[in-house]
C-alpha cells in the first residue's frame, strides 16, 4: 500500500490536515486508534478563534459552523461577587470568537472526509512508524485483521498527547518543557439554557469556575477540583451546588440546573516538545504541546499547526522543499505565546493549594488592575481572540 501522507489520529488536527491536503490534491490516509463513536463522544473544546474559523472555511467545512456557531464579542471575569465584562470586539478593533463545540468540528470534518471518499481507518490498535529519518518512511498496522505496511512520503503525528508518534522519536532528539498544575477541572454538560449570553470565568475562594455553552439550549460548566477527586464523588447535585456557591448572587439566582449528559475530570498541564519535525515525521496539535484549557487555546493551536503544515507540504509538492525546514520554528513561535497566555490565565483565576496570603493578595491586585486598565484588558483580549498567523509577507 502507498500514499503521500499517512496521518496518525482522527482528532481535529488529523482530520483538518487530511481535508486541506485533499483539496491540494495530496493523497492521505487517516489511521485512528479509537472507534468513530468514541472520538465523537469526547466533550472538549468550545471556543474557536477567528483564524481557526477561517481555516475551516478554507477547508470547505464551515457551512454548519456559520449556521449554528455563536459569535461572541465579549467574556466576563467574576471575582469579589461581581462580574466585569471584557469587550473583546471593541478592544481588538472588531475581532470575535466563535462558540462551536469540538465535537461538531470533528463531525463536520468526518462527514466531509466521508463525502469525498477519503480513506480513514478507525479502531486500529497497533500503529507503528518506521524510517522517518530516511526518505522512505513506512507505517505498519493491522487493517481488517491483516498486517499492512503503508509506504509514504511523510507521516503526520496528529495522535494527541498519549499517541505513538512523539513516543517513537529517540528521546535524545527531543526537549520537553512541562508544568503540571495541582488541580483539575470537573466538567458537566447539560441540556439547560446557559446562565449568561457570554462565557464567565470566575475566581472564587472555593476555586475557579467557568460558565460556558454549546448552544442556546446546551450549557457546559466547569469547577476547579482536586486531583484526588473521582467522577463517582461528584453527583449532579454536588456539582450544581458547588458551581452555584462560586457564582455571584445575581448569576447564581439565574442558574438553571438539570440532569448531566456528560461529566468528566481533566488534569491541567502545560507541555511543549521541541522540535516538532524529525526528518519526515511532523507533529501537530496535542501530540507536540498541551495547554491548560483556561485560555481556550488547545484546539486553536492544533488548527494553527495544521495551517503551517498543509502549506509546507503543499510547497514541498510544488518543488519548494525548504518550507518544511521552517515548520517547527513557525509553529513553536505561536505555540509559546499561547502557552504563556494559558499559564497566565490559569495562574490568575485558580486557587493554588500552596499559595500564601501574599500570593493571594498579589492575585487579587492583578485582577483588580486588569479590569480597571484598558491596556491590560487589551492585552487579554488580543490573546483571547487569537494572535495572527505568520504570513509569507512577515518572513
Ligand atoms: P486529539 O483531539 O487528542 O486527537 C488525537 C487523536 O489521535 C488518536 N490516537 C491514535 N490514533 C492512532 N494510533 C495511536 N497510537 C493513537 N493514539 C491516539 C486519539 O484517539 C485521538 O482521536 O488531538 P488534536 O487533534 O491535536 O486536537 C487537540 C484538541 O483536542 C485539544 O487541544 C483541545 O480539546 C483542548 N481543549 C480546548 N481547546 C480549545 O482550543 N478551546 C477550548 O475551549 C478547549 N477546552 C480542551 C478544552 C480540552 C479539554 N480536555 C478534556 C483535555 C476543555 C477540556 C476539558
Ligand atoms: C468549553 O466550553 O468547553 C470551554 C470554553 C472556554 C474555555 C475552556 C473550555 O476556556
Amino acid at each position: 500500500m502507498r500514499t503521500q501522507v499517512v496521518i496518525i489520529g482522527a482528532g481535529p488536527s488529523g482530520l483538518l490536515l487530511g481535508q486541506l491536503l485533499h483539496r491540494e490534491g495530496i493523497d492521505n490516509i487517516v489511521l485512528e486508534l479509537r472507534s468513530k463513536d468514541y472520538v465523537l463522544g469526547r466533550i472538549r473544546a468550545g471556543v474557536l478563534e477567528q483564524v481557526a474559523v477561517d481555516l475551516l472555511g478554507h477547508a470547505g467545512v464551515d457551512a454548519r459552523l456559520k449556521a449554528e456557531g455563536l459569535p461572541h464579542h465579549g467574556i466576563e471575569l467574576g471575582f469579589d461577587g461581581r462580574r466585569h465584562r471584557v469587550d473583546l470586539h471593541r478592544l481588538t478593533g472588531g475581532k470575535q470568537v466563535m462558540v462551536y463545540g469540538q465535537t461538531e468540528v470533528t463531525r463536520d470534518l468526518m462527514d466531509a472526509r466521508e463525502a469525498a471518499g477519503l480513506p480513514t481507518a478507525y479502531s486500529v490498535p497497533d500503529v507503528s512508524i518506521h524510517g522517518f529519518d530516511t526518505n522512505h518512511p513506512v507505517v505498519r498496522c493491522t487493517l481488517d485483521g491483516k498486517p499492512v505496511e503503508i509506504a509514504c512520503d511523510f507521516i503526520a503525528g496528529c495522535d494527541g498527547f498519549h499517541g505513538v508518534s512523539r513516543a517513537s522519536v529517540p528521546p535524545e532528539a527531543l526537549s520537553h518543557f512541562e508544568r503540571v498544575y495541582p488541580f483539575g477541572w470537573m466538567g458537566l454538560l447539560a441540556d439547560t439554557p446557559p446562565v449568561s449570553e457570554e462565557l464567565i470565568y470566575v475566581n472564587h475562594p472555593r476555586g475557579f469556575a467557568l460558565c460556558s455553552m454549546r448552544s442556546k439550549t446546551r450549557s457546559r460548566y466547569y469547577v476547579q477540583c482536586s486531583l484526588d477527586d473521582r467522577i463517582e464523588d461528584w453527583s449532579d447535585d454536588r456539582f450544581w451546588d458547588e458551581l452555584r456557591s462560586r457564582l455571584d448572587e445575581r448569576t447564581a439566582a439565574r442558574l438553571v440546573t438539570g440532569p448531566s449528559i456528560e461529566k468528566s475530570i481533566a488534569p491541567l498541564r502545560s507541555f511543549v516538545a521541541e522540535p516538532m519535525r524529525f526528518g519526515r515525521l511532523l507533529l501537530a496539535g496535542d501530540a507536540a504541546h498541551i495547554v491548560p484549557p483556561t485560555g481556550a487555546k488547545g484546539l486553536n493551536l492544533a488548527a494553527s499547526d495544521v495551517n503551517y503544515l498543509w502549506q509546507a507540504l503543499a510547497s514541498h509538492y510544488r518543488g519548494a522543499s525548504a518550507e518544511l525546514g521552517h515548520y517547527s520554528d513557525r509553529c513553536l513561535s505561536r505555540v509559546w505565546k499561547a502557552e504563556r497566555f494559558s499559564w497566565w490565565m490559569t495562574s490568575l483565576l485558580h486557587r493554588f493549594p500552596d499559595s500564601t496570603a501574599f500570593d493571594q493578595r498579589v492575585q487579587h491586585a492583578e485582577l483588580d488592575y486588569l479590569v480597571h486598565s484598558e491596556a491590560a484588558m487589551t492585552a487579554l483580549a488580543e490573546n483571547y481572540v487569537g494572535l495572527p498567523f505568520e504570513t509569507q509577507a512577515d518572513r
